[in-house]
């Protein structure tokens, strides 16, 4: 009954920098050629919707529908969609996988070349399909946009996931649970029986360690400002903590090199900040080690590495997109992973709440309070 036509729903839309969201009646445009119209069924909190909420105008960008972890049930399609139809349980993924393009097909990268990932305001179009009740634009967020009842999403975007799956669980696998866990298992590829080390244990660290867990990892050293972090570590796999604030005279990557008699064979930076990142690599190990960097730092930040460790030592350092996966074809693998009770996603949901107490979602993520924070429409 409503396909093709403008859905009235609830938004929670991003007015300003830093302010909390506002509950709005918004108009939802039909979806265009290669795209589908997804009712959400839950979102969860990001630290990257924090990040771009807090961006002052510009480069912030406002008004805007924030939120990019979450699932739905598709509404309607658009022309041209054969993949998807209505009724389908899906994810919306910010990472495009159009799966014709060179990368696409490639089992080497995650990184289409159709549709190059960019925190564009638009669709892959360059328009938006949302409008509030004055006729003004909404921009959109991550090509997902899921703080609102209804988004439209390209299907280059979207993953058809089995039904069976909690949806306070399936949204977990948009972002920070696939990332973290995928970096382990995509990225680098850790080995049963390997030392690993992961600077920063927010929700992207623990998804880190339960994908080493998960691989076969005998050693997990977590590094955390707040040594609080350890014991809520251990359900995920840490098996040693080092708190960064008390090691005295000497550097993390020092008590790392000494702990694994010549570092970790798979080390993780999870804070976005360059210099964990040197630290990060400064305590991989010589010949194989490889260091993962997760954390997103400040636009601009440069990297500085020692010209003897990278040529002498031959250690790798990559860069991590979406953990290395690939949307259509890693995502319901991780969703069955979850069914067979392998990964564990219930451990990240601290906390559930309803669409109009979204804001305390930010809050409780700001306080340090909560790893995910589950919205249900
Ligand atoms: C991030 C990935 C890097 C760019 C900004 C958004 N993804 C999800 O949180
Ligand atoms: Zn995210």
């Amino acid at each position: 009954a409503t396909a093709g036509k403008p859905i009235k729903c609830r938004a929670a839309v991003a007015r300003r920098a830093g302010a909390p969201l506002v509950m709005e009646e918004v108009i939802v445009g039909p979806p265009k050629s290669d795209e589908v119209r997804i009712k959400i069924i839950c979102t969860s909190l990001c630290h990257s919707d924090v990040t771009f909420l807090n961006l002052k105008d510009p480069p912030g960008i406002f008004p805007r529908i924030l939120g990019h972890e979450a699932v739905g049930v598709v509404e309607s399609i658009g022309d041209n969609v054969s993949e998807l139809a209505e009724g389908d349980t899906v994810i919306p993924i910010f990472a495009p996988d159009c799966g014709e393009c060179t990368d696409c097909k490639s089992k080497k990268s995650n990184l289409c070349t159709k549709f190059p990932f960019s925190v564009s305001p638009w669709m892959h179009d360059g328009s938006s399909r949302f409008r509030d009740l004055n006729g003004g634009t909404l921009y959109h967020f991550l090509f997902v946009s899921s703080f609102t009842e209804y988004t439209v999403v390209h299907v280059a975007n979207v993953t058809k996931i089995d039904s069976t799956i909690p949806p306070n669980m399936a949204c977990l696998l948009s972002c920070g649970a696939s990332t973290g866990v995928g970096a382990a298992w995509r990225s680098a590829n850790v080995e049963p029986g390997s030392t690993v080390a992961i600077f920063g244990l927010g929700s992207i660290g623990l998804a880190v360690a339960e994908g080493a867990r998960l691989c076969g990892a005998a050693r997990i050293i977590g590094v955390d400002v707040n040594p609080g972090k350890f014991e809520i570590s251990k359900r995920f796999g840490v098996t040693e903590f080092i708190d960064s604030t008390s090691c005295g005279e000497k550097r993390v990557s020092q008590i790392i090199n000494e702990m694994t008699a010549g570092g970790a064979d798979y080390c993780f930076e999870c804070v976005g900040n360059s210099s964990i990142v040197e630290e990060t690599y400064a305590c991989c190990r010589k010949g194989w080690g490889k260091t993962v960097m997760l954390g997103v730092d400040k636009p601009g930040a440069q990297l500085t590495l020692s010209s003897y460790e990278v040529l002498h030592r031959g250690k790798t350092i990559s860069g991590s997109f979406f953990g290395g996966l690939k949307p259509k074809s890693d995502i319901p693998i991780l969703v069955k992973k979850y069914t067979d009770k392998e990964l564990e996603l219930d451990k990240f949901v601290t906390h559930e709440v309803g669409f109009e107490d979204i804001n305390k979602a930010f809050d409780l993520l700001l306080e340090g309070k909560s790893l995910r924070c589950v919205i249900w429409m």
